[in-house]
């Protein structure tokens, strides 16, 4: 069964809030597994490519990353959404790449903006497992978008 959320606008004070963690037992729960479901059937809805539970006006720190290739990067890779409980960026590479950037939460405006162009990231899985790796390009540039939204921080404060 499909759930859309309402999509937070930009403006709304959830969206500047520094996200909870989700708590050990908060895993494998049929809650948490509930919530990824909805944040994923919302931006497939929206034809996201990346969304944050405050997006949903739920300010815990779970972000969906589903690069595919789209007019803006014709060249993307097309991967499997992946969420990620908790994630924490450990290292941005010294290169940075300017591009181009939208978000479900600022309809009708797109930016030009600076983003590392890897990072390694540590994150928990669902069911708690903990998942350390790299990504690079528009995977990465949508993971740092993602992670801004759990830390209260829109594209447009980067532009
Ligand atoms: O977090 C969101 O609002 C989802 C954004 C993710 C995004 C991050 C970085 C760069 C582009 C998008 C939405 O997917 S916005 C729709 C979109 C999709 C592909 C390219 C540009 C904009
Ligand atoms: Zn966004």
């Amino acid at each position: 069964m499909q759930t859309i959320l309402p999509v937070a606008q930009c403006g709304e004070a959830i969206l500047t809030l520094i996200a909870a963690p989700i708590s050990e037992s908060e895993f494998g729960s049929a809650w948490l597994n509930t919530l990824a479901d909805t944040m994923q059937d919302t931006m497939l809805e929206r034809n996201g490519v990346g969304i944050a539970a405050p997006q949903v006006y739920i300010s815990k720190r779970v972000i969906i990353v589903a690069s595919r290739p789209n007019p803006r990067y014709p060249d993307a890779p097309e991967m499997d959404a992946v969420v990620m409980v908790n994630p924490e960026i450990l290292a941005f590479s010294s290169e940075v790449v300017s591009g181009e950037e939208g978000c479900l939460s600022v309809p009708n405006e797109r930016g030009q903006v600076q983003r590392a162009e890897k990072i390694t990231i540590r994150y928990r899985t669902l069911n708690g497992k903990a998942v350390e790796t790299e990504f690079s390009g528009f995977p990465a540039r949508i993971v740092q978008h993602e992670v801004d939204h759990l830390n209260g921080v829109l594209f447009v404060d980067r532009v």
